[in-house]
């Protein structure tokens, strides 16, 4: 009986701290964005998300300061055509989501996040707040470095 009662409570131990061990290791990184033009109000936000723990989730939404900017939208770039006349498109997406194992990356020319109505210009090497929403609630903060826009690249 008692060394039933220790596993029981060692299989509760190891399944409490591998939950804490998860929100420990979902990370974003890499988050920047380009500079921007006088007067241009709108700016994309790219990082990457990793997910080493055995559960998928959501990111629901992602946020910048209202000092920043008005609106925040995650979307997908895709180029549709047949590479005589391509088309750059761009779609508002609801969530996205991160497999157990693997990181999603929002990228130039693929997911990003819209932000819209830019209080101020950023400029090379500003830096300000952003938070990722999960769909179990939880959020993951970073902060978004502002750098040159790399030739080519595009939204
Ligand atoms: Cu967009």
């Amino acid at each position: 009986m008692r060394r039933l009662t220790t596993a029981v409570i060692g299989a509760v131990l190891v399944a409490w701290v591998g939950c804490t061990t998860e929100h420990r290791v979902v990370e974003v990184r890499s988050a920047w964005a380009r500079d921007t033009a006088p007067g241009q109000s709108t700016a994309a936000l790219y990082f990457t998300v990793s997910n080493p723990s055995e559960h998928a989730f959501r990111i629901t939404a992602v946020k910048v300061p209202t000092e920043t900017a008005g609106t925040t939208s995650m979307h997908r770039s895709a180029v549709t055509g047949n590479g005589e006349h391509d088309m750059a498109t761009m779609a508002p997406v609801g969530s996205v989501r991160v497999a157990p194992h693997s990181e999603v990356r929002f990228r130039p020319g693929g997911l990003h996040v819209m932000i819209e109505q830019l209080r101020h210009p950023l400029k090379v090497g500003d830096r300000f707040p952003m938070t990722l929403e999960r769909s179990n609630g939880a959020t993951l903060r970073t902060e978004v470095t502002v750098r040159v826009a790399e030739s080519g690249a595009k939204p």
